[in-house]
């Protein structure tokens, strides 16, 4: 059986770089992407190292549809054959109010979350249509319910969850197969990036309680897309046992 290939994006932190991992150790090539090339060039020496697994480095910000469209048009012949697309690129910025929400902030995360995932799929939907492949897209909670503050990033969540819908409808003649991974609090850059570099802070968010980590929602994916053909998981919410619903966490509880 030919090795299979996985273009994975956001994978310099957190979900993404422990799912590279996983698909690294399951004899997957994998495309790395990330806007930090020096975490990159890192990572796919970390990956051949470990796995003598082959990488591809995509350095393209997502938000750039102009960049994302160069890097499918200079992809190697031997690297065009990809099985899965991961949308995992994606971030929090604040925890304001609408009325105190700084406007940059939307943008990016709009930019990112919904807008980036929208290129990167449209960019690699001939592809997967000539593998019969999979896309996963990491959703979350805050894409199923709503928290106080987390309005926007809400917002996209809840964009990534229809879009994931609109996917697998669209696609499902293609036989191409579409799951969203929908995570509550995984302790990663995440919150660091949320709370404007404040390490402090974005540490206390994960105190009192055990948070999920990276590993837990890499080995979701890959049992999302390790099922036969026959079968598509369409969605997975997975939380820490302590945070029942979102923006809900029960700390000091021993949980
Ligand atoms: P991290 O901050 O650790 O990782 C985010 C990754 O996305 C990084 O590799 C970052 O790389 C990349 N990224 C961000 N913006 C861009 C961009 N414009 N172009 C390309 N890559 C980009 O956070 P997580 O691993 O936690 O987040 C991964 C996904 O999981 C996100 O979609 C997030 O919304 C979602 N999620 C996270 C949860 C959590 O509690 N942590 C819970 C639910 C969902 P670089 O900076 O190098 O570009
Ligand atoms: C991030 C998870 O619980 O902070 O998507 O909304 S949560």
């Amino acid at each position: 059986m030919s090795q299979k290939t996985v273009l994975i994006t956001g994978t310099t932190s957190g979900i993404g770089e422990a799912t590279a991992h996983l698909f690294a150790e399951n004899n997957y090539r994998i495309i790395l992407n990330g806007r930090r090339n020096d975490r990159l060039e890192k990572q796919a020496k970390e990956l051949e190292a470990k796995y003598n697994c082959s990488t591809y480095l995509m350095h393209a910000d997502v938000r750039d549809n102009d960049a994302v469209i160069a890097f499918f048009n200079q992809l190697p012949e031997n690297w065009q054959n990809i099985d899965v697309l991961v949308n995992n690129a994606g971030l929090a910025a604040g925890l304001e109010g609408i009325e105190d929400g700084d406007i940059d902030n939307w943008n990016r995360m709009i930019d990112t979350n919904v807008k980036g995932l929208l290129y990167v799929t449209k960019a690699m939907i001939p592809l997967l249509k000539k593998t019969k492949g999979h896309i996963v897209n990491i959703g979350s909670i805050a894409g199923k319910e709503v928290y106080p503050n987390g309005n926007v990033y809400c917002g996209t969540k809840h964009m990534v969850d229809a879009l994931n819908k609109a996917m697998r409808r669209e696609l499902a003649e293609a036989g191409i197969k579409v799951s969203s991974v929908n995570p509550g609090a995984v302790e990663t850059e995440f919150s660091i990036v949320r709370l404007d570099g404040d390490e402090e802070k974005a540490k206390n968010v994960y105190e009192g309680f055990e948070n999920l980590m990276a590993q837990d929602i890499a080995d979701a994916i890959w049992y999302v897309v390790s099922r036969p053909r026959h079968v598509n998981i369409n969605e997975l919410i997975i939380m820490p046992t302590a945070q029942p619903a979102a923006g809900t966490v029960i700390k000091n509880k021993g949980l």
